[in-house]
């Protein structure tokens, strides 16, 4: 092996190699510490035509990569597996801003970009980019479109599906596509970007992308909402379109376990409501109309207030806060967005990424509840997330003093009760984390026949030796 890594050292340099233990382990591993793999190397590529080089090698040698951006994804997709011939592809030095253009409401990014950094970005440029996530300090770009990420403004601006215009792509065979074209209207042929973004890098590396950017908004209004159940909330949600002119943003559900865990490990985390509650709506409104000073009219506060006020009358909100500032927003964006930390300190958990039509939510609910506690009466359900868009994170955390090996025993009945359940309303098993190898015999499981071997058939014609994170997504 000592040859083959001359050679990839000989393409990406010293900088651009990792081959001791220690080094590699952070790219071994995944966030929420459930795989460890083994890799020949780390490579660093400096630039899209280092990252060719380094697949024609790999290509050549019968080695196969494993992408990886910031190493956030929930589902095992950039981690190599436990054994074989593979190599961890981290773009990480590849974070370079390429170009900004406001006129046009575009950036092109190379893939290993933070995501933080382009919203920052963005807004340097008094310019918007959407997306936006827990794991925003960490996760890059690349990963980012690779999982076709969510978050919590999908129900206003969509995934990331929807925020890129053009790609670069590396495939298996290291050749570099060249689809950096920033339109928005191209009907020439089979859509191949739309073919790479969410393809967990199974199909080939993107290295750049031209991303599309939204107006800034001027005018914001965050509320920590207590309402008495889910059936509330999604009412709440249902009028708040309405009542603030579509300019709700985000709409995201959790339940008192849920705050009481990030209240119990996140330091500086506070209650903004005096009583405790079951159910919690943080709901925010965002507008690019500004709020004139001085003018006779309403901004999205007073908007959002008066309908909380209405919605109180109707028994659909119990009690609520409106932020008075930005620190205090940020404060209620904590309590959500400490959830999944909250729940890694706290110790083992199963997670259950779904979606179902935003109506079904309720019902999902209920029966998804009861369904988990008749496989594992001790087992603490812990629902929370993007109620706006149907996505919810059904988790469910180990009984106190349980350590993993005991709860996870109980993993495949309880994720199969809950799937079986969420396939029944007709939902998704992965709304946007993705498959990566949690989930490969789930997906083999509830997709059809057609759907498999399209996904195989594609796959098979673009990887024909199957080297480009094999054994992710759907096994050929
Ligand atoms: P990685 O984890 O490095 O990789 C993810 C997948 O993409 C892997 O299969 C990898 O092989 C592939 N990949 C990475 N880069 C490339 C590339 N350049 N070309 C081809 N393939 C590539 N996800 C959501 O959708 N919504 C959320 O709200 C959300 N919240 C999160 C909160 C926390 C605290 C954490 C830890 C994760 C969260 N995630 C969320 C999951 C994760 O952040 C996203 O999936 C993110 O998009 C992954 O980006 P990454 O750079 O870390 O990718
Ligand atoms: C979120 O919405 C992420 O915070 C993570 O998608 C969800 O930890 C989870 O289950
Ligand atoms: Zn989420």
């Amino acid at each position: 092996m000592t040859d083959f890594t001359d050679k990839l050292r000989s393409i990406v340099g010293e900088r651009g190699l990792v081959t001791d233990e220690a080094g590699k382990h952070p790219y071994l591993t995944d966030w929420r510490d459930n795989y460890l793999g083994t890799a020949l190397a780390v490579v660093r590529p400096a630039s899209t035509e280092e990252v060719a080089a380094v697949v024609k090698l790999c290509a050549n040698e019968k080695v196969a990569v494993v992408p990886q951006g910031g190493n956030t994804g929930m589902v095992g997709g950039g981690t190599p597996h436990e054994s074989g011939r593979e190599v961890v592809l981290s773009l990480n030095r590849m974070n370079r801003i390429v170009e900004i253009d406001p006129i046009g409401y575009t950036m092109t990014v190379e893939a290993g970009v933070v995501l933080k950094t382009i919203q920052e970005s963005a807004a340097q440029h008094d310019r918007l980019f959407p997306l936006s996530l827990a794991a925003e300090g960490s996760c890059t770009i690349g990963g980012n479109l690779s999982t076709n990420a969510g978050g919590v403004q999908v129900l206003h601006y969509g995934n990331a599906r929807q925020l890129v215009l053009g790609l670069e792509v590396v495939t298996p065979q290291g050749e570099i596509w060249n689809g950096l074209r920033a339109l928005k209207k191209d009907n020439t042929g089979y859509d191949l970007r739309d073919l790479y973004l969410g393809a967990e890098g199974t199909l080939g590396i993107i290295t750049r992308a031209v991303l599309k950017l939204s107006p800034k908004p001027r005018d914001t209004a965050t509320s920590w909402i207590a309402v008495p159940s889910p059936d509330a909330a999604v009412a709440l949600l249902s009028g708040a379109h309405a009542a603030s002119e579509d300019n709700v943003t985000s709409c995201e559900l959790m339940s008192r376990q849920g705050v009481d865990l990030v209240l119990k490990h996140i330091p500086g985390a506070a209650d903004p409501l005096a009583e405790r509650h079951d159910w919690y709506v943080l709901l925010e409104w965002s507008s690019t109309r500004a709020r004139r000073a001085g003018a006779n009219e309403t901004g999205l506060a007073e908007k959002m207030e008066a309908y909380l006020g209405e919605a109180l009358d109707k028994g659909l909100v119990v009690d609520a806060a409106l932020a008075q500032n930005e620190a205090q927003a940020r404060a209620f964006w904590g309590l959500r967005e400490n959830h999944s930390e909250a729940q890694k300190r706290e110790g083992p958990s199963i997670k259950h990424d779904i979606s179902v039509s935003v109506s079904k939510i309720p019902a999902f609910m209920k029966e998804g509840l009861a369904a988990m506690k008749k496989v594992l009466p001790e087992c603490r359900p812990l629902p929370f997330g993007h109620v706006g868009d149907g996505n919810l994170h059904f988790n469910c955390q180990a009984p106190p003093g349980w350590d993993k090996a005991r709860f996870m025993a109980h993993a495949e009945a309880i994720s199969g009760a809950v799937y079986d359940l969420v396939v029944g309303y007709g939902g998704s098993i992965s709304a946007e984390h993705g498959i990566g190898q949690l989930k490969v015999d789930e997906l083999a499981h509830y997709r059809s026949r057609i759907e498999l071997d399209t996904m195989r058939a594609i796959k098979r014609a673009l990887d024909p030796q199957n080297l480009m994170n094999p054994g992710k997504v759907v096994r050929i």
